[in-house]
């Protein structure tokens, strides 16, 4: 994957400050210090921080180079949020995958009971997070009822019952894509919500990068379901397991290869489009955030 210069040099600044601050903030008083661990361990496995660097990716495009440790606190909240949601994603009971990230996946090493609680654990972490901060009341507020719409049963939660529900189930594209945008958009919608909460970003500021936080997540979407089947289970770091690929809809299993690649061109171009009019009617530097499309090159 080749990405562009700028967003290189953004990630090489801000990815390094995320992941201290997980690493020095996550609690190591808990009662049981097999839970900490837990917790620990998938928090620190190497995720690339994608969400929380979403968050900041607004600030900065908004002027706000200087990262606060209590904006770094709440972007750091989301990955605690998106840690969980691959642990239980990963468990017996769901997708029973045994490697995440290129290791042993949180219930392998801990056990499925201990994986169930590490992912409890750090979703109601994220919540405590965004309230004991410094940050004003009224952006505490539309973090936390922002996060919970995402989240929940209104926004990922649905979206994995969606698919659990649909399992050896053909959907049509309407529906694979309303699965999606819940399922994985969810989150990077409220990635980019929570930086115009935190930038205080106009109300038209907010709708053009919302759209544009909907297309990118969708795009995400697609691109992580070509990749996995056009690449190796050592290149993805994660056995594939086929027969649990064949029961899920995907875009390949309903459009090929080819037309999955002709769906990202044109959720791309959508994203791209969507930062048009912040590009002549605003002070944001959006160049950044459409430095981000530069994931899904194919
Ligand atoms: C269990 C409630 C619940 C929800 C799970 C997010 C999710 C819902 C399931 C994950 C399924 C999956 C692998 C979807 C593909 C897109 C995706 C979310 C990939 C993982 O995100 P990355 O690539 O992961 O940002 P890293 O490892 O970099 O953090």
């Amino acid at each position: 994957m080749t990405i562009t210069k700028q967003l290189a040099d953004f990630e090489a600044l801000y990815r390094p400050q995320i992941n201290t601050y997980l690493k020095e903030n996550l609690p190591k008083d808990v009662d049981q210090t097999i839970l900490s661990d837990a917790m620990a361990y998938s928090v620190n496995a190497g995720g690339k921080r994608l969400r929380p660097l979403l968050t900041l990716a607004v600030l900065v495009a908004s002027g706000h180079a200087d990262i606060t440790a209590d904006q770094l606190r709440a972007a750091g909240a989301l990955e605690l949020l998106h840690t969980y949601s691959l642990i239980h994603d990963d468990l017996p009971a769901m997708d029973n995958d045994d490697l995440r990230r290129g290791v042993a996946t949180n219930h392998v090493k801990f056990g499925a009971g201990m994986a169930t609680l590490a992912g409890d654990g750090l979703l109601t972490l994220a919540f405590q997070w965004l309230v004991d901060n410094q940050l004003p009341e009224s952006q505490k507020t539309a973090l936390v009822a922002a996060l919970a719409v995402n989240a929940g049963p209104s926004g990922m939660v649905a979206g994995q019952a969606d698919d659990i529900s649909n399992e050896h189930h053909q959907l049509d594209l309407p529906a694979l894509e309303n699965l999606h945008r819940h399922k994985t958009g969810a989150l990077l919608h409220y990635a980019v919500q929570a930086g115009c909460i935190l930038a205080k970003t106009t109300p038209d500021e907010t709708k053009a990068l919302l759209h544009f936080a909907d297309q990118f997540g969708l795009a995400f979407q697609i691109y992580d379901d070509l990749l996995d089947v056009t690449s190796t289970a050592e290149q993805l770091g994660k056995r594939v397991h086929k027969d649990a690929q064949e029961a899920k809809n995907t875009y390949p299993s309903l459009f090929g290869v080819d037309g999955t690649k002709t769906r990202l061109a044109a959720v791309v171009a959508d994203a791209q489009a969507a930062l048009v009019p912040l590009q002549q009617d605003s002070q944001l530097d959006v160049s950044l955030l459409a430095a981000f499309l530069s994931y899904f090159q194919i």
